[in-house]
């Protein structure tokens, strides 16, 4: 009997906690321990998404997130998105510039005074439950972005295609970067404030994410995952992104790595020299020896490229080893500062 009456209790007490934590956790500024007065805003950024505009706001607020907490920013919407805002009482603002990079830059000065800044796609493919989940993990935690990694997909939620090149462009920025993230393009994430602000914003189109992850992951900030769903879009010809976009974000995430972390592409020519000048070398060295033909040509530039391509393979180690302590640096900095 007083077991049963103590796992009730017990019961009651942790349901009153996760109710209370999950109700404040919506209210814009956190209450829980770790995350004590942290403020966020959210973001959406929206260009004609009339049919999803007011069911996205609609969820964001019956989770509890205040108006004042919410700005949509818009690049220009013509299809009566602006009025359905407007109908919701949530604030609006023109970017400036074009396109979301341009949208994410504007937003970015709007958010002082707020210790994060939660980035949400207006075309309710993101559930909002999600917000509070990912700002959460970022204080409680200490990451400086969380990225909403989609995980569980409606069906028709992507495209074969669209998945696909999601894959290759979060390999390729995996490699580049030494990272394991699944998702860096995700349209839902939560970044602090200060980093947006500390943004060069020199991608264009839709490269706004992965220079966003590529600054973090480079400065020596720390970056998670958390795995959220994904729904369909409501209204498919309302999109912007087409496969010209993955090529220019493709495109974008080389010229970061080049920025950021030019040690792969030192790495990666040293191996193409060596790959050509070893054989080449053995080649000239074999018939030397063993059929007493001289190739002078051949033999220097063999000799040229083993060589260069050695000191690169070095020069990849030496600037490795610089990156290293410049992140070990900007972290013991950033430590003494707070
Ligand atoms: N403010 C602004 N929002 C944009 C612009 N282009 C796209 N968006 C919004 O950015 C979000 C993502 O666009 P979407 O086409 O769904 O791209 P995807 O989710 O990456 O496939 C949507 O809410 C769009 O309405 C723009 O130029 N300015
Ligand atoms: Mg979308």
């Amino acid at each position: 009997m007083y077991v049963v009456t103590a796992f009730l209790i017990g019961l009651r007490f942790l349901l009153s906690v996760y109710s209370v934590s999950f109700r404040e956790r919506c209210l814009g500024v956190m209450e829980s321990s770790g995350c004590r007065g942290v403020k966020y805003l959210v973001v959406i950024p929206v260009l004609n998404e009339v049919k999803a505009i007011g069911f996205v706001l609609d969820e964001v607020l019956s989770i509890g997130i205040p108006r004042d907490n919410v700005v949509v920013v818009d690049g220009g919407s013509t299809d009566g998105t602006r009025e359905v805002v407007f109908s919701r009482g949530v604030k609006l603002v023109d970017q400036f510039g074009k396109g979301k990079n341009d949208a994410i830059k504007t937003a970015a000065t709007l958010a002082n005074g707020f210790d994060f800044i939660v980035v949400m796609d207006g075309d309710y493919t993101y559930p909002a439950k999600y917000i509070p989940i990912l700002v959460e993990k970022a204080c409680r935690e200490g990451y400086d972005l969380v990225i909403g990694a989609r995980r569980k997909l409606e069906p028709g939620a992507q495209s074969v295609l669209y998945r696909f090149g999601n894959k290759v462009l979060n390999t390729v920025f995996n490699t580049l970067f030494g990272t394991k993230l699944s998702d860096i393009l995700s349209g839902m994430y939560v970044v602090r404030t200060n980093i947006l602000k500390e943004l060069g914003f020199e991608s264009r189109g839709f490269g706004i994410e992965s220079e966003i992850v590529s600054h973090v992951v480079s400065q020596g900030y720390r970056v998670s995952e958390v795995p959220i769903e994904y729904r369909k879009r409501l209204d498919t010809s309302a999109k912007k992104l087409r496969i010209i976009h993955g090529i220019r974000i493709f495109l974008e995430i080389v010229r970061m790595a080049w920025r950021y972390n030019p040690t792969f592409f030192i790495f990666l020519l040293g191996s193409l020299m060596l790959v050509i000048g070893l054989p080449l070398g053995f080649y000239v060295a074999y018939h030397y020896f063993f059929t007493g033909i001289k190739y002078y040509v051949k033999g220097l530039v063999a000799i040229v490229l083993t060589l260069a391509g050695f000191q690169s393979l070095l020069l990849a180690i030496l600037s490795l080893y610089m990156k290293r302590s410049e992140l070990r640096i900007l972290r013991e900095l950033r430590r003494y500062r707070k």
